[in-house]
């Protein structure tokens, strides 16, 4: 797994929330995910109201990215979110794309392709969804890679951008 030059392997993550105050729920996980272990938080996106992608009928959400240089490993990471996911109230009711307090995924850990249970990166809905290319577009270089799907300009390009602001 290449690690950057200083050390640590840079991991972007997507922030998503829309219930409970979720502008403050997504600045509430920013200041948490400053104090993430054995992790630096370098980039923040813009904070965007979006559109819900799935079901129609909850609230919109507060969407945003981060970039971190961790040296957890990627299992380790996720770990960790979740930990910040409970802290937020995070409830699983088991609906599908249904609403939630905070979600937290990992979009993509340095140049790895993981797939194995309970884990998948890059994210395997990244390349469809505006909510996280745009974010993600505000702190990563257009040029940056996506393992198996391209570069993060062209998946932007392709990608219909309504229902982001
Ligand atoms: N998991 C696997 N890969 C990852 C990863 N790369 N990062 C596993 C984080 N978690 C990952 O996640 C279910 C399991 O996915 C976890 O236990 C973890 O081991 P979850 O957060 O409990 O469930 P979920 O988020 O409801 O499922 P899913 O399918 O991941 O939903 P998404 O893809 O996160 O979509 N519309 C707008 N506008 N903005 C949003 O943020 N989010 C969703 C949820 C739907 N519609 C949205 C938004
Ligand atoms: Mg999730």
């Amino acid at each position: 797994m290449p690690a950057d030059p200083a050390g640590g392997v840079l991991a972007y993550v997507g922030i998503g929330s829309n219930l409970a105050d979720p502008e403050a729920q997504v600045r509430r996980a920013l200041a948490q995910l400053a104090d993430l272990p054995q992790s630096e938080l370098l980039a923040c996106s813009r904070l965007y109201r979006t559109a819900p992608v799935g079901p129609q009928d909850q609230p919109d959400y507060v969407n945003a990215a981060v970039c971190l240089r961790t040296g957890l490993t990627a299992g380790g990471l996720l770990a960790a979110l979740q930990g910040v996911e409970r802290v937020h109230g995070r409830v699983r009711d088991g609906r599908r794309w249904g609403p939630r307090t905070l979600d937290l995924d990992i979009l993509l850990y340095g140049e790895s392709c993981i797939d194995r249970p309970g884990l998948r990166v890059p994210h395997p809905e990244l390349a469809n969804r505006a909510f996280v290319l745009v974010p993600l577009a505000d702190i990563a270089p257009e040029a940056l890679v996506v393992p198996g799907r391209g570069r993060l300009g062209e998946l932007l390009a392709r990608c219909p951008r309504a229902g982001v602001a």
